[in-house]
């Protein structure tokens, strides 16, 4: 963990720029630190900083401890994971193969193993019902998880299904991405839409995996058709990859890896507070947001302030007011400019002041 300490009462220097750029590059977590801040007041100057490209900063006083509990916090946060989460593997694609019962996940996750020859030994997880296995696909590590199927002499006699997506949760918990699988026959139901809506909540990526696709009379059944009547229904998955393959026939099963690994990328990607930046500044000319009750709201500058799952922070003098529509028009507008196919993207309006 590094933490870059900069002088706030002058301009940012060239070394400044050259060490936030070698911390960029050596993706170690770190927290940028604004000293000289001795008063409330000073807060404003502070604001060039953002021109560092690292994002969200610290101002604190070290003479007069000022905020320095504040970066502590922010230390705390930003360390490592692992420590706290014994299930989440490094350096692999963490995919949970998730959906209700029947839809064909263990015979994914067998298709997957059969053709990918790098196997290693499939392995029981320990505290989430599922099995875990692991193989290797382009240069890339991926570990696969399945929730377990339920035993057949189960001596849970509740609800089975409330029980399934307990487990489900607990799974999606621990990935870096879900594949939601769906029977083809018996087409998106409210289940399914239960699982994405968790999936997307908890900044996990998302792929829609049509399955048994083979059950179809594809006369009547078009895939661009199965997909508008998914986004009638669910308007945000137009930013989702939905796949149509049929396990049983070995049908596009790759696919799966593919755009998982595609999906996986673009949730790593950080973009540019520059180009972060330009972006606000274009979409805001292009459409400027209301006037509400007089107020004259603008966005003033923003950053990704985070990647896997992406957030970003932009500053405005009417956080609280900017309406819901204009907070999708931005969503929208990044998507088209940068991608992010597949990931949730959460934007936090904060108080330029
Ligand atoms: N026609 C057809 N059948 C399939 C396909 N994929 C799986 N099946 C069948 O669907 C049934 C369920 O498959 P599983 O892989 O056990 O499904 P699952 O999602 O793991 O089920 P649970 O673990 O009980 O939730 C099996 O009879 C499979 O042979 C497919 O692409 N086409
Ligand atoms: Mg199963």
């Amino acid at each position: 963990m590094v933490i870059l300490l900069v002088d706030g009462r002058s301009p940012i220097t060239t070394s400044d720029q050259y060490l936030a750029d070698q911390i960029q590059k050596s993706e170690k977590p770190y927290i940028l630190a604004v000293n000289k801040i001795d008063e409330l007041k000073m807060e404003d100057s502070a604001l060039s900083f953002y021109e560092l490209g690292l994002g969200e900063f610290y101002t604190l006083s070290a003479q007069n401890n000022r905020s320095v509990g504040d970066m502590l916090d922010g230390v705390a946060q930003k360390l490592p994971e692992k420590d706290f989460k014994d299930e989440h593997v490094k350096d692999c694609v963490n995919l949970a193969i998730v959906g209700m019962p029947n839809v064909g996940k263990s015979s994914l996750m067998n298709g997957l193993l059969q053709e990918e020859k790098s196997i290693v030994t499939p392995i029981a997880g320990t505290t989430r019902d599922s099995i875990d296995s692991f193989l290797r696909y382009n240069k890339q590590d991926f570990r696969l998880i399945d929730t377990a199927g339920l035993r057949k002499k189960s001596k849970i006699t509740g609800d089975i299904e409330f029980y399934s997506t307990v487990r489900t949760f607990r799974v999606i918990q621990d990935c870096d991405l879900a594949a939601v699988l769906i029977d083809a026959d018996k087409g998106f139901n409210n289940q399914d839409k239960d699982i994405i809506r968790h999936v997307i909540d908890s900044g996990k990526g998302l792929i829609i995996v049509i399955n048994k696709w083979d059950l179809l009379k594809k006369d009547t059944h078009t895939q661009k058709e199965y997909c508008q009547d998914i986004y009638g229904q669910f308007p945000m998955l137009e930013y989702y990859p939905i796949l149509f393959i049929s396990v049983a026939h070995n049908l596009r099963t790759r696919e799966v890896l593919k755009t998982s690994l595609e999906v996986f990328k673009e949730r790593q990607r950080k973009l540019k507070t520059s180009d972060v930046n330009d972006f606000i500044k274009k979409a805001m000319a292009y459409h400027s947001p209301p006037i509400l009750k007089g107020k004259n709201i603008t966005i003033k500058y923003g950053a990704q302030v985070h990647h896997s799952p992406p957030i970003f922070a932009f500053f405005s003098n009417h956080p609280n007011d900017i309406p819901l529509q204009y907070k999708r028009y931005l969503e929208n507008r990044l998507r088209d400019n940068f991608g992010f196919n597949g990931v949730p993207i959460k934007i936090s309006f904060r108080d330029n002041k």
